[in-house]
Formats: C-alpha cells, sequence, structure tokens
C-alpha cells in the first residue's frame, strides 16, 4: 500500500473544516478546551474582593463590584479562537460585556492598554485592538459560568488575536500612553500577534 493511503487515514481523524470557515496558517482544531495557564489558578472571592477596573491615562478611573459587572449590558459572542502553540476552536459560544462598554464616557488620549490578571499575569494590544467590537470581559462559556481553568469569573476575549491575548482572570486594562510588553511579550511572543499573519513569536 502507499504512503498516500495512510496519510490520507491520518487526515479523516481530524476534524473537518466546515464549509466556508477556515484555519489560520498552521493552525488544526481541536476537539477539547486545552488548559494553557503560566501560573495555579487564583480563586479571589466574589463579593468581598472582586473588582474590575479601568486605570492609567484616563480622566478619572472606573471600578464595578462583580454585583456592578453582572448587570452591565452583555453580548453573545461566537468566534473561532486561535493558540500559538497550534490548536484551534471554531465557532466557540461566549457571554460577555463589550470593552466599548466599559469604555463609554471614558475620556483618554492613550493609545495602548494593559490587561491586568489576578496572579500577575498581563498582556498589551493597541487600544484600537480592542475597541469596535473587537473584545469582550467574558463570564459564560458555552451557556455556563466560565470555570475557574479558562478564567473564570471573567477574562478577556480578544479572538482576533492569539489567545494568549484573552488574559484569563483579568481584572481590567491600564491604559497607556505608549506601549510596554506584556507577561509572554516579554518572554517571546510577537508584540502584535495576528494569526492571520502568523505572528507567534519576535521577529515573525
Ligand atoms: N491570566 C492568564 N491568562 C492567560 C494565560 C495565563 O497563563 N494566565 N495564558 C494565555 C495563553 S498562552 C492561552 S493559549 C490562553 C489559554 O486559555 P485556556 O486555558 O482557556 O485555553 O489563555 C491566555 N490567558
Ligand atoms: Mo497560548
Amino acid at each position: 500500500m502507499s504512503g498516500g493511503f495512510f496519510s490520507r487515514g491520518f487526515r479523516g481523524r481530524r476534524r473537518p473544516v466546515e464549509q466556508g470557515t477556515q484555519l489560520p496558517p498552521g493552525q488544526y482544531l481541536v476537539e477539547g478546551f486545552p488548559v494553557l495557564s503560566a501560573g495555579p489558578t487564583p480563586r479571589t472571592p466574589l463579593e468581598e474582593e472582586w473588582d474590575f477596573s479601568i486605570i492609567g491615562e484616563v480622566d478619572e478611573p472606573r471600578r464595578w463590584t462583580w454585583k456592578e459587572f453582572q448587570a452591565l449590558p452583555s453580548e453573545e459572542i461566537t468566534r473561532d479562537i486561535h493558540c500559538v502553540t497550534k490548536w484551534s476552536k471554531l465557532g466557540t459560544r461566549w457571554e460577555g460585556v463589550s470593552v466599548d462598554t466599559l469604555l463609554e464616557g471614558v475620556e483618554t488620549a492613550a493609545e495602548f492598554v494593559m490587561a491586568f490578571c489576578d496572579g500577575g499575569y498581563t498582556t498589551n494590544m493597541p487600544l484600537e485592538e480592542v475597541i469596535g467590537g473587537k473584545a469582550w470581559v467574558a463570564y459564560a462559556y458555552e451557556g455556563e459560568p466560565l470555570e475557574p481553568e479558562h478564567g473564570g469569573p471573567v477574562r478577556l476575549l480578544v479572538p482576533h488575536l492569539y489567545f494568549w491575548k484573552s488574559a484569563k482572570w483579568v481584572r481590567g486594562l491600564r491604559l497607556l500612553n505608549h506601549d510596554e510588553p506584556g507577561f509572554w511579550e516579554s518572554l517571546g511572543y510577537h508584540n502584535h500577534g495576528d494569526p492571520w499573519r502568523e505572528q507567534r513569536y519576535w521577529g515573525d
């Protein structure tokens, strides 16, 4: 039998890409939902300690308690997600608050943003990448409260960039006039991280 027969059989075991959808270069589909965390899963008491804030280069910082955050207008989001380690999931379903909603009425000259998290993780982006319906602070995944391993109570969701930009256990956004590398960006991951341009690592 030819090698071609076997390689066709192998490909057949992967879930076929649905029609009309496409994977960014170098990515493959996974069935499950891998967990990738640089440290332990933090568990911050929601009622007593948790808050979400917009700080840094703003006229007035903003802060929501858990109760206030849950009362914000939310959206249902269905998007593909792409991890730099090459797995992708298509059509994942989330619910959360648009970053546009969080920034409504905020006066700022900032052009960059640093997401910060329980546990100390950070990730940086141009402000432009998180406004205009491109990013959310999500608290539900596939109709269920977001599991702690996947970033619950809330995680950032920036699906058009590699998934390391979707900061788990996010506690706020720091608006900045200048760019600064976040956790993975200072350890060799690409500063921008567009999966369609395969911006995985420094120099890509
Ligand atoms: N706070 C925090 N957020 C994080 C990470 C992390 O280690 N800590 N890992 C990032 C990376 S590299 C990826 S691929 C995704 C993984 O999300 P998942 O564990 O829900 O698949 O979360 C991102 N957000
Ligand atoms: Mo990742």
